[in-house]
């Protein structure tokens, strides 16, 4: 079991309690805390432990990295277990389930149990307040929304409370056997080199998404008022979910593509206005003035996706800045020259009429294009 703990000692005697009594020894359960804590916590879970069979470790982390997420994570990778239970410190997550978890996984073969309040006969009782209630409700809706092949039989992806196999988190590591499966809601996004990062504050989704589960199943729960102590949960922490959303679904490369498409049509503004400048304030002709217009659309380009789609640390950078301007330069233009032949092509051989032929040729050459900046230059 991994839990995650930040300032929770007043939780602690209770919660290691309550799981020595639900977990059967045959079980062959084991606890780690990945602590970021500021308080006392790491202290308390190393008393309560000394007098318990069960064994318990803390991890106390000095640099607590992705925070509550990178906690996960952490932990995830200090043990070998055949199953990883997530569980929370507060007790709005009843140890007494555990066991079901688990039992729920291995009687239907599931890779991920959920421990879920959505589900018939789960609750959330403890989200105190309208405002939680329907912050809970809007992010499972757009997460569900954005992922719905891989998130269809999950209806809590935002539970921090859920059994994971080892062989699924593996895989999304790298280390496993194959990704499995035609479910492309990701479009690759486990194939990337760095397996798992540390980046949500929703670990499940992110395993969801990333481990691609071959089955998941579901155990009903009520999610319950906090034991003691306070929420950590802040609105700072839902932006940067929503942003890590974001980031997960456009981190395949149809994601991409769609992403650089976007940004492709955004460079018609800087296009246009310049074009206008230049043939209402110079005496250029205006088929120079658009050769000219037209390197100011691709810079923009290169900026915004330099900004958005190839973040440092997001995609390994072979080159350096000015190769890869120039290199997007150069494919930008060659775009249209690529587009000419193409387009004779299909009107000489294969006898189409010339707007079907650019009809066709538009969208191949922008793919290839993608492909190139997508692989040659970024990857
Ligand atoms: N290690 C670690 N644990 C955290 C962090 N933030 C929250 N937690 C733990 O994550 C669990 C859930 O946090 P909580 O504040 O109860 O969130 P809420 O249930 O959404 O209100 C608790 O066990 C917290 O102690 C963090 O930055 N690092
Ligand atoms: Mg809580």
């Amino acid at each position: 079991m991994i839990i995650p703990t930040f300032n929770e000692s007043a939780n602690i005697d209770e919660l290691l309690r309550r799981i020595s009594a639900a977990v059967p020894p045959e079980l062959d359960a084991s606890v780690l805390f990945v602590d970021d804590s500021s308080d006392d916590t790491p202290e308390v879970i190393e008393r309560a432990a000394a007098r318990l069979a069960l064994p318990v470790a803390v991890h106390h982390r000095a640099d607590p990295v992705g925070g509550l997420g990178g906690a996960v994570m952490e932990g995830i990778a200090r043990t070998a277990s055949r199953w990883i239970v997530v569980m929370d410190a507060d007790l709005q997550h009843p140890p007494a389930l555990l066991p079901e978890l688990v039992a729920r996984g291995e009687s239907t073969g599931a890779e991920l149990v959920v421990a879920s309040r959505y589900a018939d006969g789960g609750s959330r009782s403890g989200l105190a307040g309208g405002y939680r209630m329907l912050v809970s409700s809007t992010s499972t809706a757009v997460a569900k929304s954005l992922f719905p092949r891989l998130l269809r039989g999950v209806s809590d992806p935002m539970s921090g409370y859920f059994a994971i196999r080892r062989e699924a988190v593996d895989r999304a590591a790298g280390t496993g056997s194959d990704s499995g499966g035609a479910d492309s809601d990701s479009g690759g996004a486990d194939s990337e080199p760095g397996g798992l990062r540390p980046l949500g504050y929703k670990i499940l989704l992110e395993l969801a998404v990333r481990c691609r589960p071959r089955a998941v199943a579901e155990v009903p729960f009520d999610f319950g008022e906090r034991f003691a102590g306070e929420s950590k949960s802040t609105v700072r922490e839902g932006l940067r979910f929503l942003h890590h959303l974001a980031r997960l679904r456009l981190s395949g490369a149809p994601g991409r593509a769609l992403a650089f498409g976007a940004i492709g049509a955004s460079g018609f503004l800087p296009n246009l206005a310049v074009l206008w400048l230049l043939t209402h304030h110079t005496s250029l002709h205006y088929t120079v003035a658009e050769v000219v217009a037209n390197q100011f659309g691709v810079v923009w380009n290169f900026v915004l996706a330099e900004a958005l789609i190839y973040r440092p640390g997001r995609a390994p950078r072979r080159y350096g800045r000015s190769a890869r301007l120039w290199g997007f330069v150069a494919l930008a233009n060659a775009d249209l020259l690529a587009r000419i032949p193409l387009m004779m092509v299909l009107v000489a051989q294969a006898g189409l009429t010339p707007v079907a032929a650019t009809a066709l040729a538009l969208p191949t050459v922008f793919v290839l294009r993608f492909l190139c900046v997508d692989r040659f230059l970024y990857r």
